[in-house]
């Protein structure tokens, strides 16, 4: 990787890191494959406020259940025995989330792993309450690439902490290093909870408003909660530009919505992505050059 640093993409990307305050944060991530990102180098607290009002929101609409987001640390789900209730893509549902995309913070950690290219896979919500079931043994966000595995990651998962991440919350599991191993965990290895877990996990603790950042190639799981209350988050899964997203935003949002947003959330949620291409409508050189570009530098 170290041959590709000498280049225009690595140094675009380098200089918004430095400009924030993620050095660090960049060298955690390539040494350990996880790194935790502070509120204070993320968003004003106001903005917090604003996306715990919208999650609250899609959580109504979806489930019937107002959640006052004041109360997320004391609340609980209307179904009592569900460890978690989750909502995928919900970019559409509100505008602060089309805001929390293109975070600054959030975008350079994304593209230091995936490149000036990037695009946006989906991004989620969690809500996470007390149960014993272990919902997410050892596995990684990057699906389908055979081993040995490639030394970039393909995606990046920015986790945004809407509340603590605190001693018996249901941390996020990481194994620091494991990034640098060219598989995913297999079966056997994945329940790193019981006694004899051949695979050991920390947990991740984290101020409300932080982002927790992993490597595609990360192995990480979740402690089930032990508190009362709700462990709430937005998971921002992003993807290099030549992979599947989970979400086709392309078909999502019309022209006007885009019209709205900088030039560069139509590139991020694949808006202008060269595949896949209809009948007689091949994509434009402009829209080649995204992917083609991508193709001579891993921060390209
Ligand atoms: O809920 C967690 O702590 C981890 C969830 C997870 O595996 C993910 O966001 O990819
Ligand atoms: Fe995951």
């Amino acid at each position: 990787m170290e041959e590709y640093k000498d280049s225009n993409s690595y140094k675009k990307i380098y200089e918004q890191v430095e400009n924030l305050g993620l050095v660090d944060h960049i060298n955690q991530l390539d040494e350990e494959g996880y790194t935790v990102i502070p509120p204070e180098l993320v968003a004003p607290i106001e903005f917090h406020d604003r996306i715990r009002k919208a999650v609250a929101d899609v959580h109504e609409k979806r489930t019937g259940q107002r959640i006052d987001p004041r109360t997320f640390e004391t609340a609980q789900l209307y179904e009592e025995d569900r460890p978690i209730n989750g909502h995928w893509n919900i970019l559409p549902e509100d505008s602060v989330f089309q805001e929390v995309v293109m975070n600054p913070t959030a975008l350079a950690m994304a593209k230091y792993l995936c490149g000036n290219s990037v695009l946006l896979s989906d991004i989620n919500c969690m809500l996470k309450q007390k149960n014993e079931t272990l919902t997410h043994p050892l596995h990684t966000d990057q699906h389908g690439t055979p081993p040995p595995l490639p030394p970039y990651a393909q995606v990046c998962n920015v986790t945004w902490t809407l509340t603590d991440y605190k001693k018996g919350d249901g941390l996020t599991a990481i194994v620091p290093k494991s990034h640098l191993r060219e598989r995913y965990p297999l079966p056997e290895e994945s329940n790193f909870l019981s006694e004899d877990a051949p695979v050991k996990a920390i947990a991740i603790e984290a101020d409300a408003g932080s982002l927790i950042v992993w490597h595609g190639k990360t192995w990480h799981g979740s402690w089930p909660r032990e508190n009362a209350g709700l462990r709430v988050n937005l998971i921002l899964v992003f993807t290099r530009v030549y992979m599947r997203q989970i979400q086709d935003f392309k078909n999502m949002f019309p022209k006007e919505i885009l019209d709205r947003h900088p030039k560069e959330f139509a590139h991020l949620i694949g808006a202008n992505a060269m595949y896949p291409f209809e009948e007689g409508k091949p994509p434009t050189q402009e829209q080649n050059a995204h992917m083609m570009n991508a193709g001579y530098n891993p921060w390209a």
